[in-house]
């Protein structure tokens, strides 16, 4: 898309994330990196249709803050994004990137997860900007994430700083009509050699961090006067200290109240939230998750009420306010989330199937497999973050002697997964590390990664192989099995699992999502059903157990891959060549 064919439409229905990428655009955006990850992933997406703009899907988000910031000092302005998780991934590039600054704009999204929707934890990112002395902008809206992240890029060149920008996943997958306007051809700055300022050795960076605190001081200053900071003077018996989507949800509850809404909350604009508070009989603070506002406004000294600490858990929600003011704790509402399930035929499913067989224990990671965690298959046990699979194969083995196997997904064994297996080879670890090869980061909505020989833009590119890193880390035995090869898989499995090696199989089939299945739907004899239920056991959502306790194949749902025909013992499933 060109900026010609965006001028034409004017005004656009975009999400948060789109919204701030097109505001990024507008503001003369140059580079941006990210690693996909929920809901962050489509502001990478949303840029890449831009020629004006160098977008990467970078090997995991440490390398896509280095590449962002790197670019920045340069002097482009530069964009990273990643999910609230991803950031702790850069959180050493993060810390240090403070003392450096920048030299063009280098602007830090951070999209967080309250309510865990689709993330291993719900942190609280607003905690790390404050952690790392660095402005944190919180829109309320797609429309204000617009708009904040072109005043982000601004700051960020007026006090050399990165700057970050979060929003939550309300915000960023939430849809609103956007004014679309010009892009501003920003000229590159210089980069001019600035060893003090860049080269972070002892000496340099204490007085960096001199410098970070007189930064911070004039930041405080700007936020006091910043429109970001906005006070709204109503009814003066009530008012709101409140930021980010939980502005709204006041608002729609409390219209006739009292605001201060903060838009630039670190550095904490304190005089103008005592004079708010002053003019203020009943002050609430109302946020979501951490106390963040909280404690800033307590450590003034100023009175105010918060929310019981049950809400700290979860999102928040209009209806909640009412209770939140009336000092009542959080009543947990049943989870009525539809049972995740593996697609019909995934390839991940019989790995997930022979392991269990195999009674074996299964350190697992993050990616569409962690469902393998969930019953009938109930054969991954353990999720902790992205990569840990395979460090921890490493612990299992020093306490559980046998049957212990690592699984991983090939977008998370590049991202992360790499420095593990050198780590298992370099200690002379023995063991089985199966990387579920489908060819996709499908988890997060199919992106390609380096083993899959494309870019963001749809570009060919150089192609990781994956047997030959295995074999570069020092693994002996590396296996390249199809999984729906069910005997095969067992075989191999099992002659791996407990040898007197270091091995890897890659099960590798493309995710059924990119690699549509023209085969047809079993046949299925009722006759010859025994009702043994042994097709359930591979939990495919195109089979049901039905009232009167019969089985049933949806052809609706069902794409052929015949996996169940192989479980059927009775052969009452049979493989069908036409529909
Ligand atoms: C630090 C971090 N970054 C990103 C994510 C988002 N995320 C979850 S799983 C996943 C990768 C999934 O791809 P893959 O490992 O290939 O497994 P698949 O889903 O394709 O089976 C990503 C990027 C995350 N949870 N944590």
């Amino acid at each position: 898309m060109n900026n010609k064919t965006i001028l034409r439409k004017k005004l656009a229905f975009l999400s948060g994330d789109e919204a701030v990428a097109q505001g990024a655009f507008e503001e003369g955006l140059k580079v941006a990196a990210s690693y996909p990850g929920t809901p962050a992933s489509e502001i990478l997406e949303y840029l890449s249709r831009f020629n004006e703009i160098d977008a990467q899907w970078s090997v995991n988000e440490k390398v896509a803050f280095e590449v962002a910031l790197s670019a920045s000092i340069a002097g482009l302005r530069s964009l990273y994004a990643s999910k609230h998780v991803g950031l702790n991934v850069a959180m050493d590039a993060l810390m240090t990137s403070a003392y450096i600054g920048v030299n063009a704009g280098f602007v830090i999204v951070s999209c967080d997860d309250p309510g865990i929707h689709s993330s291993q934890n719900e942190q609280d990112n607003r905690l790390l900007a404050k952690i790392a002395q660095i402005p944190l902008i919180e829109p309320s809206s797609p429309a204000e994430a617009k708009e904040f992240v072109k005043t982000a890029f601004k700051i960020s060149e007026q006090f050399d700083t990165p700057v970050m920008v979060r929003l939550t996943t309300r915000i960023a997958h939430t849809k609103e009509n956007i004014t679309l306007e010009a892009r501003k051809e920003i000229p590159n700055k210089a980069f001019e050699v600035n060893i003090p300022k860049y080269v972070m050795v002892p000496r340099n960076a204490y007085q960096r961090h001199i410098e970070l605190l007189k930064r911070i001081t004039k930041l405080q200053k700007y936020a006091e006067t910043t429109p970001l900071n906005s006070v709204e003077l109503n009814n003066k018996k009530i008012g709101f200290i409140t930021s980010s989507v939980s502005y709204l949800y006041v608002k729609e509850m409390f219209p006739d109240a009292s605001f201060l809404k903060l838009g630039l909350s670190f550095p904490f604009p304190e005089n103008k939230a005592k004079e708010f508070a002053r003019k203020i009989k009943e002050l609430y603070v109302i946020e979501e998750l951490e106390p963040y506002l909280e404690e800033q406004i307590r450590m003034l000294g100023i009175k105010c009420k918060t929310k019981h600490p049950s809400y700290r858990i979860g999102e928040l929600k209009p209806e909640f306010i009412p209770e939140i003011v009336k000092g009542k704790p959080k009543i947990e509402e049943p989870y009525s989330a539809r049972k995740p399930v593996m697609c019909p035929g995934c390839p991940h499913r019989m790995v997930f199937a022979v392991l269990k067989k195999l009674k074996a224990v299964a350190t697992g990671d993050i990616g569409c497999y962690t469902l393998g965690a969930l019953p009938p298959l109930a054969s991954l046990h353990t999720c902790l973050c992205m990569g840990a699979a395979v460090s921890f194969l490493e612990g299992f083995k020093k306490g559980v002697d046998k049957n212990v196997v690592a699984v991983i997904g090939d977008s998370t064994f590049v991202h992360a997964g790499i420095p593990a297996l050198i780590n298992l080879s370099y200690n002379k670890t023995k063991g089985l590390v199966i990387i579920l090869d489908n060819s996709t980061t499908a988890m997060t909505g199919g992106q390609p990664h380096p083993a899959t020989g494309l870019t963001i833009k749809g570009q060919t590119t150089k192609k990781l192989i994956l047997e030959d890193v295995c074999r570069a880390c020092g693994v002996d035995n590396v296996d390249v099995i199809d999984p729906y090869k069910i005997k095969e898989l067992e075989e191999l499995i099992k002659k791996r699992i407990n040898e007197d090696a270091l091995s890897v199989v890659i099960a590798r089939r493309p995710c059924q999502l990119i690699a549509i299945n023209k085969n047809f739907a079993p046949s299925f004899d009722k006759e010859k059903c025994k009702n043994c239920y042994l097709c359930l056991s591979i939990n495919c959502p195109a089979i049901t157990k039905l009232d009167d306790g019969s089985i049933e194949i949806n052809k609706d749902y069902c794409c052929g891959c015949n996996l169940c025909v192989e479980v059927c013992a009775p052969k009452a499933l049979t493989k069908n060549e036409k529909s």
